[in-house]
């Protein structure tokens, strides 16, 4: 993501965050937060990996209205030290990861209109908190998260911010996890999305491929549409594992003269848990 046109609003602070101002949430503002939540509440068990859902329990999150920061961070901080700090809407990629590292997370204040329920372009309330927010109840998640953050910092400074971000966008946003029975949802972009809930797991369309990390970090996204590929993970603690204990910084040396990978594409040597047809993407494009 390009931050080159973010200016920072008249009322943020230095480091970008604002009061939420939950007292001035309409009625109306959290009945649209109820409404979200209801559906995904329905759908999400069964779909969604357990620990999302045993983060909405701890953290109270299915208390009615849109949640007050403060409250759901002194829960937070309980379970694994993080909060979250409201933001008016995107902030500077070094914004971004300094909050990150250390282990606050923004979230936008405002909640999307009533005719926007199933796509709005911006981070909301709704997909920041619901999305993102239970997994950092997790305390294994909760380290990924910070060290994203740090991780970004360094970055950075090797100018390589958007191969990292593909590891955020494949994970974090859209991620898939193998269990037991079946793959399971835990990215934020799919988990507030009623739609993408239901696309990431059951659409014949999408590939669904094993989460290699070289290979994912050439990998190119798409911010417009359902994904036309999903990357799955084995646990958690493996995830952390393979990012925590790596120094990225040979790897970004290494990756420098390899061509992107298409996002559909599908390489001999992937695990390959589905294999696309690929036809909603063409019909988007025929279109
Ligand atoms: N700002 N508010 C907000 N939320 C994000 O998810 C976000 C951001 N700024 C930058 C950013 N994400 C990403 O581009 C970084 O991960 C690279
Ligand atoms: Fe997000």
């Amino acid at each position: 993501m390009s931050d080159a046109n973010l200016t920072r609003p008249k009322g943020a602070a230095d480091d970008w965050t604002i009061p939420q101002g939950w007292d001035a949430y309409t009625p109306e503002e959290h009945a649209t937060w109820d409404i979200l939540f209801a559906r995904q509440a329905d759908m999400l068990p069964g779909r969604v990996t357990p620990e999302f859902i045993e983060g909405l329990d701890v953290l109270r999150l299915s208390k009615p209205g849109i949640p007050d920061f403060e409250e759901l961070s002194e829960r937070l901080i309980k379970a694994t030290g993080w909060q979250v700090v409201a933001v008016p809407g995107l902030v500077p990629d070094e914004v971004f990861f300094d909050h990150l590292a250390n282990r606050r997370f923004v979230a936008g204040n405002f909640i999307r209109k009533p005719d926007q329920l199933d796509y709005l372009q911006e981070p909301d309330v709704f997909h920041d908190v619901f999305g993102h927010v239970p997994l950092l109840a997790h305390p294994v998640f909760a380290d990924y998260m910070q060290a994203y953050g740090k991780g970004g910092q360094r970055a950075a400074a090797l100018g390589a911010i958007e191969r990292l971000a593909r590891l955020y966008w494949y994970t974090v946003e859209f991620g898939l996890v193998r269990s037991g029975n079946g793959l399971k949802l835990y990215g934020a972009g799919i988990v507030s999305s009623y739609t993408e809930s239901v696309f990431a797991l059951d659409d014949p369309s999408p590939n669904r491929i094993g989460f290699d990390l070289k290979r994912l970090m050439r990998t190119k996204y798409r911010i417009d549409d359902f994904q036309q590929n999903y990357f799955v993970i084995d646990s958690f603690e493996d995830l952390l594992e393979q990012t925590l204990n790596t120094d990225f910084a040979p790897l970004y040396a290494e990756l420098e003269g390899q061509p992107d990978i298409e996002i559909e594409a599908i390489l001999p040597a992937d695990k390959i848990y589905t294999r696309g047809t690929q036809s909603y993407a063409r019909a988007r494009e025929a279109a």
